[in-house]
Parts: structure tokens; sequence; C-alpha cells
């Protein structure tokens, strides 16, 4: 053996004081590691049983990565936060943050989250996370307990996130202003932990982390469980010379101290693990530096998931190397030759862990049908209450399906109630108030927390008029950096950043003298990494901080989009109101020059981002409502300014850090009577110039501002201008099917609109390209006045061709 028993004793001692460590507690530590690790690989082997008998639907464990796990466990203590992926149950138990009966029920899909904390039932099973708000949706502590950010499936999705969960420490530890919030950090001594397969390091959000959290100097722990293959695909094709670490030398700290300090151990030696995880770790939370553990010779027992077998694609000198590095093999060896047991007392420890193992599956899968049978039962009992022949049908297709699940309770009403269409019947009243008492349950288990429902909800956050004391004109920038001055002013928790955002305050100065004002540490500069950016303000935000994350413009949202609608927009939902992330994305938009400086695709942000709000003021000063009202409130948003808004007047507000534009309440700019213009942003200025054109042909436009298209009208407003023009037109600079598609959607559908329609509905889009460069290419690539007045008038004639002759 390469380590005595008094080597890696001390390597134990991370966690607790060994010097006081007698060699019976050090022999019952190494015991009970073996005894959990023993646990996990029970759990994996009967979670794979549990999804080829057909108990559960998918499968993905952590047997191989076990020992590594233990080690990591070790070194991770209160405070501290975890972003990883789909092996790490043993970590999850090793930390006491899941239960073998947690992680079955989440196998099952049980769908309460005090069964299932991870994600009630709506992730697939490996999808962990622990509970960081309590049932109202408001932050618990962090600092009393472990913690672990909840993970998507998209591989290296993790990372972004665990940058932003480092930084928080940073800023939590320079800044003393953000030593106050003791709940969250105590003076930022919390590392961040993360996790990823070999085979993800070829993401390209892996690099880029890896790069940032160099510079940026935070306390970020990332492991590597390398077992050679993501899926079939071995490391040859993977990485560079087969070897991460090897080829991230070049991160390592220099003579100046600045890097990212890279380590190695083998997956099956405990004694290693447990050493350089001590080491590795304390380096990082007491200097801030980021490290990279490369955890090699890790095996994979049952192959990737339960999707196929690894027999398909692993060499037989590969498998057979994978059972003799086992690292439960391996870790039962050690203690033999170093005598902490014999295989009499180990044999007993597996057996006790398979028994506990197979009692906790047991009541996992009792806990999980319980509520199932009575649902069952109870329908049952209504059924009964039907003389129809199908009614009995129902009931007996529901008493011989073996453990039915909700989808055949709602398969066996709708069936009885097809059925009995047209029979006014007490009993067919009963079964309809069932069924939608049926589907409100099911919308609360299945489509629920997609927002916050917390007291600072967007929704609870009062209007607070902007008000005016004197004409105070000034450039539109102005207005946005007296109000983030503001925040800045109010609030340590506040901190902005993003390309070019520190030094020169934004390429628009909405930030000019922010940093000189309140430091590097709250204004600042980020390399150009816009995923990571993201990734930044998502993990901060989670450890209760208030990041205002800059993209320069929205033509380059595109590279954080992906993580921002996988993460950030998923988060409320996939933990079932356990997690939040209440970061404002700041960027700027429409129409200024080029393909790639006046994009609009708001279709596309809108339809990828449910879970989040998007918000598209017209003008600087609603833009300062926004983040007013964003920042006293606690979710995610992306606020997208007007691009060439910045130079134009606007009156400045006296009440420029108080006020509140709310969401999802559209703005009449212009009352009118034949027609109702809906649109938003730049956009709105060039229907202005068309309206003065239309109102000399006669025609009285009614114009409206939807000022957010995430959240939509809520109170449904729109409509009532229709009940006035019945004709509506929807204008803006997205592609055609675009924004303007899904707010005639809403408009018209969800509304009713469509009742008071006297004209076809139109939509008036940029074309289906890019806007070409200059003011020509702008003039017919986006819709421009002339666009419009046509458009419009020809509605007109249309509609009356006696007072409104062809154009
Ligand atoms: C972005 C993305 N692409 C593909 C997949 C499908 N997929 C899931 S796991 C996996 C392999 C990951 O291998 P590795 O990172 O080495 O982790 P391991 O499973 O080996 O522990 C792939 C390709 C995914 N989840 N996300
Ligand atoms: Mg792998």
């Amino acid at each position: 053996m390469r380590c005595n028993v008094y080597f890696c004793s001390m390597s134990l001692s991370s966690a607790k004081d060994l010097k006081n460590m007698d060699f019976e507690a050090f022999k019952a530590e190494v015991l009970n590691d073996y005894k959990l690790a023993f646990e996990s690989r029970q759990a994996s082997l009967l979670g794979r049983k549990e999804v080829l008998t057909g108990k559960a639907k998918f499968g993905i464990f952590g047997d191989g990565k076990e020992v590594a796990q233990i080690a990591m466990a070790k070194a991770f203590k209160h405070g501290d936060t975890r972003s990883g992926y789909y092996r790490d149950q043993t970590f999850m138990f090793a930390t006491g943050m899941n239960t073998v009966q947690q992680f079955f029920a989440q196998l099952y899909a049980h769908t309460d989250v005090d069964a299932e904390p991870n994600s009630g039932g709506r992730s697939m099973n490996g999808h962990f996370g622990s509970r960081l708000l309590d049932d109202n949706g408001n932050w618990l502590p962090q600092t009393d307990r472990f913690n672990s950010s909840s993970d998507i499936s998209p591989t290296a999705g993790q990372m972004p996130r665990l940058l932003g969960l480092a930084l928080a420490s940073k800023l939590y530890r320079q800044n003393p202003e953000l030593h106050q919030f003791k709940d969250f950090s105590n003076k930022g001594n919390e590392v961040a932990f993360g996790t990823i397969g070999n085979a993800s390091t070829s993401e390209g959000g892996f690099w880029e982390v890896i790069n940032a959290a160099g510079v940026l100097q935070v306390p970020m722990v990332m492991s590597v469980w390398d077992d050679g293959y993501g899926i079939s695909v071995p490391a040859k094709y993977q990485t560079t010379k087969e070897n991460i670490s090897t080829i991230l030398k070049g991160f390592n700290s220099d003579e100046n101290g600045v890097g990212v300090d890279i380590y190695n151990a083998k997956g099956w030696d405990y004694a290693e693990l447990c050493r350089v995880y001590q080491e590795a770790v304390e380096h990082s939370r007491v200097n801030h530096r980021p490290v990279l553990i490369h955890v090699n010779e890790v095996t994979q027992p049952q192959g990737h998931s339960t999707s196929g077998s690894h027999e398909r694609y692993k060499s037989k000198e590969r498998l057979q190397w994978e059972t003799d590095f086992d690292c439960i093999k391996k870790m039962r060896e050690w203690i033999e030759e170093n005598k902490l047991a014999n295989a009499k007392e180990l044999d007993a420890i597996e057996s006790d862990a398979i028994q506990y193992v197979n009692d906790s599956k047991k009541k996992a899968w009792e806990a999980y049908l319980a509520p199932l049978k009575q649902d069952v039962a109870e329908v049952i009992s209504v059924l009964e209450q039907f003389s129809h022949p199908v009614a009995a049908e129902a009931i007996s297709d529901l008493k011989s399906t073996k453990d039915a699940i909700r989808k055949d309770i709602g398969m066996a009403i709708n069936k009885v109630l097809i059925a009995t269409i047209g029979e006014n019947t007490i009993e067919r009243q009963n079964l309809k108030s069932y069924y939608k008492n049926f589907l409100e349950k099911n919308f609360e288990r299945y489509s629920s927390n997609l927002h916050s429902a917390s007291p600072n909800s967007i929704d609870s956050v009062p209007e607070i008029k902007a008000e005016f004391n004197e004409d105070v004109v000034v450039d539109g920038r102005e207005v946005v950096l007296a109000c983030f001055d503001a925040a800045l002013g109010r609030d340590p928790r506040v901190f902005a950043f993003g390309e070019d955002v520190g030094t020169i305050g934004d390429v628009n100065q909405g930030f000019a003298g922010m940093q000189e004002k309140y430091g590097e540490i709250r204004v600042s500069d980020t390399g150009i990494r816009e995923l990571s950016i993201i990734g930044q303000g998502i993990g901060a935000a989670m450890r209760g901080l208030r990041p205002i994350a800059e993209i320069q413009y929205l033509d380059y949202l595109l590279y954080a989009l992906q993580i921002m609608s996988d993460d950030i927009a998923t988060m409320q939902y996939r933990t079932k109101g356990g997690q939040k992330t209440p970061i404002i994305i700041r960027t700027r938009g429409h129409r200024l020059e080029g393909i790639w400086h006046s994009g609009s695709p708001m279709g596309m942000i809108v339809h990828a981002v449910r879970g989040m709000h998007v918000c598209v003021p017209r003008n600087m000063t609603q833009a300062a409502g926004m983040y007013n009202l964003l920042l006293k409130a606690d979710e995610p948003a992306l606020v997208v300014e007007c691009l060439n808004g910045y130079r134009l007047k606007e009156k400045m507000p006296s009440n420029i850090g108080e006020f509140t534009v709310p969401l999802g309440q559209p703005e009449v700019l212009q009352e009118g009577s034949d027609v109702t213009i809906v649109s938003y942003g730049s956009t709105l200025r060039v229907i202005q110039d068309a309206m003065k054109k239309l109102s000399t042909a006669g025609i009285s436009c009614e114009l409206i501002d939807v000022q957010t298209l995430l959240p939509f009208d809520t109170k449904h407003t729109i409509v009532e201008s229709l009940k006035k023009t019945n004709k509506v037109v929807f204008i803006d600079e997205d592609v055609p099917g675009g924004a303007t598609s899904y707010m005639m959607q809403k408009v018209l559908e969800e509304q009713n609109g469509y009742l008071h329609l006297d004209a076809k509905p139109q939509t008036i889009t940029a074309k289906a390209h890019r806007p070409a460069y200059g003011t020509d290419g702008d003039y017919f690539s986006k819709p421009n006045a002339e666009d419009i007045f046509i458009a419009i008038y020809n509605m007109m004639h249309e509609y009356n061709p006696t007072q409104f002759p062809e154009f």
C-alpha cells in the first residue's frame, strides 16, 4: 500500500481535529465511510433493478464514484455549496443532504417535497439539490448547514452557476458591509464545490468558467470524475492528450500566486483522496484560490445509465480493469491490509448496508404508492355511483392495473365523462367536480412554482409613481445611471458587472463613475464571456446577493440564452419552490446598426425563458422603474433597454431610486378610436411617427406599450381597447411570427380579443433576415413609418373603402 494508516489518519483530519482523534475514533470513521460507500453502491444496484422491472422510468447512478465523493464530503463544511451532476449520490448521502429513501423517492417521482426534497418528483433521478427556501419562498439560512444548488441535465450546465456560488464568497469577504448577512456567509469562508464528468469538460462552458475562476480568484473546488468515457465515447475523442489535468497545467498558479491549482488523485485510493481533498480545499478556502482535482482511474460498474449496457463499447481488458480497480473493492482491501477490520467485520457491515438500503427502498416505494392508492380508491367510489356499463369498465380497468398512476385515473374519469355526454345526472356533476379538483391538485404537483410565490414576488411590490418636481431634462443614460447609483448606495448586496461595466461604466455610460464611487468589488469589468457572466449572477443571487449582470448587446445574449433557459428559468419550477435566483440581466437592443447590433429576437427569448420576466422598457425612465421594482422583488428578469435611447432627452424623476414600474401592465400612450396598435421598445417611436401621418389621413390610432413581454398584460387591459376600436395591429422589430405572434395569441385567444374584431388582425414586423447595415439597411429591414402607415391605411380601406379609398 502506498499509504500507511498514520498517513491516512493525517488525511482524514480535514473536517475534524484529528490531533485529538484516537485510533478507535479513526477506525470508526473509516468503517463508517466504508459502510456509506457500500450503501451507495447498493442503492445503485437496486436502483437499476427498479428501472429494469418497470417501477421507475430511467436510472443513472453514482457507482464507481463512491470513495472520491466520501473524501470530498469530509472537506465540505457548513455554509459550503455544491454545483454538480448526476453521479453525486454518495456525496449527498455523506453530507446528509439526501437519505437513501429520498434517493429512491426521486427514482419513483414522488411529488411530495418532504419525501423527495431535490425536486418534488420533477427531475429524473440523480438531479440533486437542497431546500434553500422555506415553504413561503423565503430564504433559509445557509451558513448553519450544507447546501446544494439544484442539478440540471445539460452537461457542464452546472459550471456557470458554480462560478457565481464561488464569487459570492469573494464579495462577502472583501466587502465589509456584507459581513452583516451572517445567514449567507461567514466573511466569505465558504467554498463552492463543483463536480463534472471527464467527457463534459469538452464543453465550452467548462473552459470559460475555469478561466474566469482563475481571473477572479474565487474559492471553487472543481472535481472531475474521470471514468474515461462519456457514454460510449472514450477520452481519445474527448480530450487532447486524453488527460484533462495534463492540459490544464498552464493554469497552475505562478510566482504571483494567481492561477487555478491542479491536483490529481486516483478514484480508488481512499487515503490519497482524503489527503488531496483536505489539502486542496483548505488552500481554496483560506487563499480564495480556484482548484481542480482530477480524480482519475474511476470506474462505471453498471455502465452509463439504464438506457444501455457498456459491454457494447468497452473492451474486455477495460471491463476487467474496472472490476479489479473498483473503488469499493480497493477500499475493502486497504482496510484489511491495514488491519482496521477483518473480513468478518466487513461482511457484517456489508450485510447491514444491504438490509438498510432494501428497507429504505421499500419505504420509499410504499410512501410513493400510498397517496396513489388513496386517489384510486377515491375515484372508484365516485365512479361507483354510476350505473352506466362504461363506469364498471373504468373501475375494472383501474382495479386490474397494477400500481395505477394518476394518468390511469385521468383516463378512467374521461372514459366515463365521454360515454355520458348529454346526461345531466347528479353522478356526472359529481364526477365533473371531482375531475376539476383532480386537475387542480395535479397542477400543484406538476405545474406549480414556475415563479416565486414569496412575499417578495414581483406582484407584491407596490407601485410608486415617478415624480417630477421640476423639469430637469437629461440624456436618457443619466436616468439609468442615477437609478443604479441609488441602488448601489442603498443596498450593499447590489453589484454590477459585465464587459466594460467597470472602468468606463459600460459602453453607454449607465455606470459612469460608479466603480470609482463604490469600488471594484461592486462595479467591475469582466472578460468577454456571456455564458459565465450570467453564471456569475446566478450563483451569487442564490447566496443572497443582488447581481446586475450585463450583456453588452442583445445580439450576444444568445451565448447566455442556454443557461438562462436551462438554469434560471427552470430553477423555481425544478425545485418545486425550493430554490431561487433573483438575478437581473441588463442588456440593450433593438434598432441601431447592422446585422449584430440591432437584433430584436424577442420571440426566441420569450419562448426560451418562461420562468423569468422579460422587460422591454421604451425609455430609460421606464427601465429605471423596472430596475427599482426588480431590486425589491426576488425574481429573475431580463431588461432590454433601447440601444438608441441613451442620448434621447428624458425628464429626471425626483424619486429616481424609489419609483416602480409594475410588470405585466401595459400603458396606453395615446388614445384613439379606429385601430389598436400594440408594441414595445424602440419601435414605439417609429409608430408615433406613422401615427402623425395616419391622423392626417383621418385615422385615429390607440397606441399601447406592453412594457413587459413576460408577464404579459396580466389584467387583460388590451382587450378593452379592442372593444372600442375593433381592429388590432401588433408591431415589433422581431422576425415575422416572432414576438408579434406571441402577443397576438395573448390578446386574441387568452383575452378573447377575437370576439371584438371587425377586421383581420395583423402583425407588422422586420424582415426574416437580420437587419442590413446603414440607414437604408435599417429602413428596408425593420418596420418603418411608411410600412406602418400603408398597412394600417389598407386595413381601414378594407374595412371602409368608401371613406378610405385605395392607397
Ligand atoms: C449538452 C448535453 N449534451 C448531451 C447530453 C447527453 N449526455 C448525458 S451524460 C453524457 C455523457 C457525459 O459523460 P461524462 O461527462 O464523462 O460523465 P459520466 O456520465 O461519464 O460520469 C451525455 C453525452 C447532455 N445531457 N447534455
Ligand atoms: Mg465520464
